[in-house]
């Protein structure tokens, strides 16, 4: 998981360091640093701050992390750099790195607890293109919730793709989890309905609302995406995205956006994703939380965001 993001940061912070070099922080004496042409002082090698601002670009745009999003966290850097002394060691940049990317993937996370939503049955649906890994995400989130002793039940309310419906229904007999189902080709918002009308009568904690792959392209999907949350009036709308595609998240979150309104993002495959930077243009571009992350295809490969982690994870010290 984000070997490369990890490798290449690790690259010039760790090794620099290791070599006993500093970096001249001072942008008005890096003239100073070339003219003597040495960047040697004693046994210090000393490397402009430019180089490193360059570098660092560099990199965050290699890993997948959108130009304005690299923009960003470079004029960070340079600001808080600008309050550090004239010489630094190659650490002092990193903590004032991690800094910056950890307050920009902060920014839009919120304090939500989807533990304690304060409403019963509460009612999620799951929104993305084909195969970023709703169904798969719905099997694991239902066992989250019930591990953490809540009352479940799933709407296989993707009626669309020919074995959809008998997907969801072995996972969910995998995890013990109740899934209302009609035929194939069936309205997809009456199932959720139904799926609804069985929370409410027993008293069931959350309903997860399945729903087919759709391309922005489709209109009749996209048509029926609106008519399952006109009827299910879910309290939160989720969009499942691909870590793998990188940049195009973004493209794809927005033509979501203008179609429908969400609330917030499930980013899935973190685990085949070597470069890293999706989660970074996803915050910085969509403006909305990352509520969950998929590391993997087993039913416990899921886990609330948490940015502390996403920074140990891309830093090696
Ligand atoms: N490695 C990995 N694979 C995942 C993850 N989440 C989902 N997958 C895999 O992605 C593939 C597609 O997952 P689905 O859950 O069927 O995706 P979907 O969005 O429901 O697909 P459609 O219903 O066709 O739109 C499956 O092989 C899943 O096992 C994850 O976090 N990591
Ligand atoms: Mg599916």
């Amino acid at each position: 998981m984000f070997d490369k993001l990890k490798k290449k940061f690790s690259e010039i912070f760790s090794k620099q360091n290791d070599n006993n070099s500093v970096v001249e922080n001072d942008v008005s004496s890096e003239k100073q640093v070339n003219e003597e042409n040495t960047g040697k002082e004693g046994n210090q090698r000393v490397i402009k701050r430019s180089e490193i601002d360059n570098q660092i670009m560099e990199i965050l745009l290699e890993s997948d992390v959108s130009l304005d999003s690299a923009d960003l966290i470079t004029e960070k850097l340079k600001e808080r750099m600008g309050k550090l002394k004239r010489r630094v060691d190659f650490y002092s940049v990193e903590d004032e790195l991690k800094n910056v990317i950890k307050e920009i993937i902060s920014e839009n996370q919120n304090r939500f607890d989807i533990l304690n939503p304060g409403k019963k049955p509460y009612i999620i649906l799951f929104l993305g293109i084909n195969g970023t890994g709703k169904t798969t995400t719905i099997a694991k989130l239902a066992y989250y919730l019930k591990n953490n002793g809540k009352k479940v039940v799933i709407s296989a309310s993707d009626t669309f793709r020919a074995g959809a419906i008998e997907q969801i229904s072995i996972l969910g007999k995998n995890i013990g989890v109740e899934v209302i189902k009609h035929d194939f080709k069936s309205d997809p918002a009456s199932v959720a309905f139904d799926a609804i009308e069985h929370a409410r009568a027993r008293s069931l904690d959350y309903v997860l609302i399945d729903s087919a792959g759709r391309m922005q392209t489709n209109k009749n999907l996209l048509d029926e995406m609106k008519k399952i949350k006109r009827v299910s009036k879910p309290d939160l709308t989720l969009l499942v995205l691909d870590a793998m595609i990188g940049q195009d998240v973004i493209e794809q979150a927005n033509t979501f956006a203008r179609e429908i309104n969400f609330d917030g993002i499930i980013l899935t495959k973190l685990d085949t994703d070597s470069k890293g930077g999706a989660v970074i243009s996803v915050s910085t571009e969509i403006k909305k939380p990352i509520l969950f992350v998929g590391t993997g295809q087993n039913m416990d490969d899921i886990m609330p965001f948490d940015p502390d982690w996403y920074i140990n994870k891309i830093f090696s010290s």
